[in-house]
């Protein structure tokens, strides 16, 4: 059969009806354990001599589901649903690197990747160097002998910059290194790194994925090889496996993924477009804007821009707070890609474990705001900012 387009693959793929029932919609197996009919099908299926669910810590009909959604949507050969986004990034990392193994790591991404390499790394002999991605030749420089693995967030949350990913996987397949990118920002509606040759993909499911602020989850997509690597041993062993119902409801998500993502990204770029304008605002980080640096490389390698931005006032961290503290429709809470407006400080919420050194590194800075745009009226969301940045200047 053709490859269907992305927006049918995600209502359809993975899911068929139940064959028992007829029931249309994936069933929620919440179930801990499979019965098996006896003492040498167990043996088997441990063996992996037969195909069947054994335990859902080891796997599930509704995670399964899950996963053959994703690895169809990255264009990947399988995939793997987790707990959370930090479980996918600790199974994949972890499963792929042994002692004296080195990572090279982009300087800005999400706060507890960023401590998971830098304070649990070095207790299990791992090393990491975090350089400025979007520059190719800081990642060539960081490269040591040791070195297996390159790992990139781009968009970076918070500071929105991007890496080249045609000239990353460059650098990575010369010097022999994995390559794993944090997908979340993006999403597969508007970037498949796999497509362009990264080896391993992982989500925070709980942003656009889910899509609905309502589970905490994660995904790794890649070969199977490298995923039957990281399922029979960080995620056997660490057991950071999501459960069936919040597997479910990613399920759910994922069929609205590309409707959630046009709304959002249009709402995002009005809002960018007026706070760039704004004379309170000192700069909009938005790679849909003409003068984000990287703007040609997002449109190059990016099929829309997505929700998230960030903006520095003129006012600093002062100001920053007035504006958070006295908007009404955007609601003050890390986590993003919610059907809601939420606002956040990464210096001092998302990206507080980033030693202070390292914030300014990142350029993380104490004045800069992070949005991540939902899908109410866009004009909403302009008001409610446009309302909070009066008061600033105002007793
Ligand atoms: N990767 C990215 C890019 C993230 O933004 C997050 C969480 C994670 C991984 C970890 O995912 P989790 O374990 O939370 O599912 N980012 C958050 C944020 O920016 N605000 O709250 C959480």
């Amino acid at each position: 059969m053709d490859k269907k387009g992305i927006n049918t693959r995600m209502v359809h793929s993975g899911e068929k009806p139940c064959p028992v029932t007829g029931a249309m919609r994936m069933p929620i197996y919440q179930t801990a354990t499979f019965v098996f009919e006896n003492v040498e099908q167990g043996a088997r299926r441990f063996a992996g001599e037969e195909e069947g669910y054994i335990y859902t810590r080891l796997g599930n009909p509704t995670q399964n589901a899950l996963e053959v959604k994703m690895a169809d949507l990255e264009g990947g050969e399988a995939a793997i649903a987790t707990a959370s986004g930090m479980a996918a990034v600790s199974s994949a990392t972890m499963g792929l690197l042994k002692q004296g193994d080195h990572v090279v790591s982009s300087e800005a991404v999400y706060g507890c990747t960023h401590s998971l390499f830098k304070e649990l790394f070095p207790r299990w002999g791992l090393g990491v160097s975090f350089v400025d991605t979007s520059d190719p030749e800081e990642i060539a420089a960081a490269i040591k002998p040791e070195t297996r693995m390159l790992y990139l967030e781009s968009p970076a949350n918070p500071t929105m910059s991007l890496v080249d990913l045609e000239k990353a996987v460059a650098l990575a397949k010369e010097n022999g290194l994995k390559t794993v990118i944090d997908n979340t920002f993006m999403t597969p509606y508007y970037q498949r790194p796999l497509e362009k040759g990264i080896d391993l993909v992982v989500h925070s499911g709980t942003k656009y994925i889910g899509g609905h602020g309502d589970a905490v989850a994660g995904i790794i997509v890649g070969s199977k090889e490298d995923l039957d690597i990281i399922r029979g041993t960080t995620l056997k062993d660490f057991g950071g496996i999501i459960s069936p119902f919040n597997a479910w409801l990613l399920l759910r998500g994922i069929k609205t993924l590309g409707l959630r993502m046009e709304r959002i990204t249009s709402n995002c770029q009005k809002v960018a477009e007026f706070l760039q304008q704004h004379p309170q605002v000192e700069r909009v980080y938005y790679p849909g804007l003409k003068n984000h640096p990287q703007h040609e490389l997002a449109q190059k390698q990016m099929d829309g821009f997505g929700g998230m931005l960030s903006f520095e006032l003129k006012g600093g961290y002062s100001a920053g707070k007035k504006l958070m503290e006295s908007l009404e429709l955007c609601t003050l809470a890390v986590s993003l890609g919610d059907l809601d407006t939420l606002i956040q400080h990464p210096a001092s919420m998302t990206h507080s474990v980033l030693e202070l050194e390292d914030q300014e590194e990142a350029g993380i800075l104490p004045g800069l705001v992070r949005l991540s745009v939902g899908i109410e009226d866009g004009e909403d969301i302009i008001k409610d900012l446009d309302d909070g940045l009066k008061l600033i200047g105002q007793a």
